[in-house]
């Protein structure tokens, strides 16, 4: 028997233990070694009773995710009948089999679970079917003994979503039998005892939860509309209702053959390999090629923000959410009072929703300690200031950090633009100084751009990598340029998105052809929303309104001189009512109307097509100049900062994956192009023409 499954005997009950390290995924030899186990033990009469567990921190967390590419990579569409017959030979195993769950039981792991005849597991399991989250749906049954077990409703609200549930609604549900307190193995092995000589209950012939045809018929006409609006673009989630339809409507095993129909269909999909490029892509990002796993960490007990802004007090509630203790200090007491008014604001809001019971919220606000000097920085570990953007005031207070600091402590700048080292030469310990970019609202948004300088240390960026994950936070580690990775190609996505008004675009058109691309918002509104006066004030900073050696957008700069400068002020680009809405504005048209009079500009017929390339290739060109100078170690780092921080969509894999999947020479072609139409700014990246020229990819 293979080492990946292993047999022992506890008196009468045989124990499977799985040992595949980290998560029990199905691995190739895993699935076989369980079959084998069953047979053995089937056929063994000092065996009554089977229990099957993980060894390590898991049960199975589901299908060696990393066998998919390579199915799809052979093109073989013809697979076997997969997980299937091993998943069978459980089921009809004529000895009761156990599941004994901790940690997770997801996909193809809930999935084996479904096919032993009873399920036991600790309180703080969990279970799910996350297979929409890779693009795909439930392949070795899910979608077909779920409902059975657990109803339609259950079934459809657990695959559409993919989110998992606890172990207490999974009993609630009826997928659990048991949840078991204290050792999972002793308590398996006396449930398996008792239950040793019941007739085994095969979940395929438990039809008794599943309601007919016509009465699922609204259930499922609801599940579609919500799937179309809120999973909008994806075809995973209607694959899932599908299938669980097909266990409404027909016999088990052919409602298996519908799954694995539908489950194919999924597999060769262009949107599950981008949603597994997204999966192994957010772990691939911690992986530093020259900070080995062992570099030292210090520890994070306290730590300061200072600014108590949007960002500083989002910032603030980072900590605090994660349990570490904060000052937040601002120099005004009006600034300060506003600053804790909105997290207060905050928690309240999600203690209505829900979302957090009122002790927790306190718990999170009394970590946060308002201060209006810098008294107590001094035990802080780690200090991220997110003062005005503006390198005066920054290195003002770099320098005062410097010495109100101990040596030891992290000095980090939530800069979005400007120069770390610039920054760090204040101070007398650039080695300990960092860039940790939040993205806005910072307690929401996943992506932390962590920006190393010229003299950051390991440590420093093994610390903070680490500490981004204790925050819950995706942390891409970018180099020092202007704007890192994310900002540096937003310009020229939002120049261009300026540059089609200009020729002739309405906003709304703009906007509508990147939404309906997948954005989660489009440039223009996105501007809107972030403030166009942030964008304003650093185009002056860096002198961009006076730089006349290329093409500069003109309409934003326009727009803020009139003082709109987005949401918070009522007007930018579109018009907002309270609703917070974007509605067209005629005044927007005039200042249009009146810019290209200035320019010169006729305005011309702009295809959504001509919209996606011109915004979408320039995110991808300046990508490629990212790659070639080293600030961004690899393509996949550039995709994770689009999905997690800029509502790139994450079917499509990011902009880098993106490219790669319309092929390269096609890309390099249309941005020769747009270099013959519109100039300098398209010219291509050197890296670019390369790899296009060997067929090749940004991600090979
Ligand atoms: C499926 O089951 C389809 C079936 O319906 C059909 C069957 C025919 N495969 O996340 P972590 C790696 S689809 C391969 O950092 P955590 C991961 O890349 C699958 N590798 O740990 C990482 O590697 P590295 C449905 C996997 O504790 C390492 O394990 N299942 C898999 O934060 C540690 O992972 C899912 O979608 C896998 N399935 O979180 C579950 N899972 O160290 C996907 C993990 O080299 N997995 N790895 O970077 C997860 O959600 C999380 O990993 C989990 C643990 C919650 C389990």
């Amino acid at each position: 028997m293979s080492d990946l499954v292993l047999a022992t005997r506890h008196n009468r009950t045989g124990v499977l233990t799985i040992n595949n390290p980290p998560v029990n995924a199905l691995s190739p030899g895993v699935p076989e070694g369980i079959a084998q186990g069953i047979e053995a033990f089937s056929a063994d009469p000092a065996i009554d009773a089977i229990v099957l567990i993980g060894g390590g921190r898991t049960f199975i967390a589901g299908a060696d995710i990393r066998e998919f590419s390579k199915i799809t990579a052979s093109g073989n569409r013809g697979r076997g009948p997969g997980l299937n017959p091993i998943l069978d030979r459980i089921e009809s195993c004529p000895k009761p089999v156990v599941a004994a769950i901790h940690g997770t039981a997801l996909g193809g792991g809930l999935e084996t679970a479904m096919a032993c005849h009873y399920r036991v597991a600790v309180s703080t399991a969990q279970l799910g079917q996350p297979e929409v989250k890779l693009g795909l749906i439930p392949g070795a049954g899910g979608t077909q003994r779920l409902p059975r077990l657990a109803g339609v409703e259950k079934a459809l609200a657990m695959c559409v979503s993919g989110d998992p549930i606890s172990a207490t609604d999974a009993l609630q549900a009826g997928i659990l039998d048991e949840i078991l307190p204290g050792d999972l193995l002793s308590g398996a092995l006396a449930f398996a005892e008792r239950i040793a000589h019941n007739p085994p209950r095969p979940t395929r012939g438990r039809n008794e939860k599943l309601p007919t045809p016509a009465e699922a018929a609204p259930l499922f006409a609801a599940a579609r509309a919500s799937a179309r609006t809120r999973q909008r673009n994806l075809i995973a989630p209607l694959a899932a209702i599908d299938a669980i339809e097909a266990a409404v409507s027909l016999p088990f095993d052919q409602g298996l053959q519908r799954e694995a129909e539908l489950f194919q269909h999924c597999l060769f999909s262009d949107q599950s390999k981008a949603l597994i490029h997204v999966f192994f892509g957010e772990r691939e990002v911690a992986k530093i090629p020259d900070i080995p796993k062992n570099t030292p960490v210090c520890e994070i007990r306290r730590a300061a923000v200072v600014g108590a802004g949007t960002m500083g007090a989002g910032i603030a509630m980072v900590f605090a959410n994660a349990g570490i203790p904060v000052l937040l200090k601002e120099s005004d007491a009006t600034a300060l009072g506003r600053g804790l008014a909105a997290i207060t604001r905050n928690y309240e809001s999600s203690v209505k929703k829900g979302r957090l019971s009122q002790a927790a919220a306190d718990e999170r606000l009394e970590r946060i300690q308002p201060t209006l000097t810098y008294d107590g920085f001094a035990d802080a570990d780690i200090v991220v200031e997110a003062v005005f953007e503006g390198m005066a005031l920054k290195r003002d207070v770099f320098a005062e950090l410097n010495t109100v600091c101990r040596p030891s402590t992290i000095l980090a700048s939530n800069t979005s633009t400007l120069d770390i080292d610039e920054i760090a030469s204040v101070t007398s310990r650039p080695e300990m100084v960092v860039g940790t970019h939040f993205f806005s609202p910072a307690n929401v948004m996943r992506l932390l751009e962590i920006v190393r300088a010229e003299r950051t240390s390991k440590e420093t960026i093994a610390t903070c990598m680490a500490l981004a994950r204790r925050l819950g936070k995706i942390a891409v580690l970018a180099g020092n340029c202007r704007g890192f990775i994310g900002n540096r190609m937003f310009g020229p996505y939002r120049r261009e998105a300026q540059f089609l008004v200009e020729e002739g675009a309405t906003p709304e058109a703009v906007d509508s052809a990147l939404y309906d691309f997948g954005m989660a918002m489009g440039p223009l509104a996105t501007g809107d929303l972030a403030g166009l006066d942030v964008g304003w004030r650093i185009r002056k900073e860096f002198g961009d309104l006076t730089d006349t050696s290329v093409r500069q957008p003109r309409i934003e700069d326009r727009l803020c001189e009139l003082g709109r400068y987005g949401q918070k002020t009522g007007a930018g680009w579109f018009l907002y009512g309270p609703d917070r809405k974007p509605t067209h504005d005629p005044e927007t048209d005039r200042i249009v109307a009146d810019t290209r009079a200035a320019l010169g500009l006729a305005p011309r017929s702009i295809s959504p097509e001509e919209i996606v390339d011109r915004t979408i290739l320039a995110l991808v060109n300046v990508g490629a100049r990212l790659l070639e100078e080293g600030i961004a170690l690899r393509s996949v780092d550039i995709d994770i900062v689009y999905v997690t921080g800029y509502g790139f969509p994450a079917w499509r894999g990011g902009p880098m994956h993106y490219a790669d999947s319309l092929g390269l020479p096609r890309v390099l072609a249309r941005i020769r192009e747009f270099e013959r139409l519109h100039g300098a700014l398209w010219a291509p990246a050197p890296l670019l023409t390369r790899l296009a020229a060997a067929n090749s990819t940004f991600s090979a």
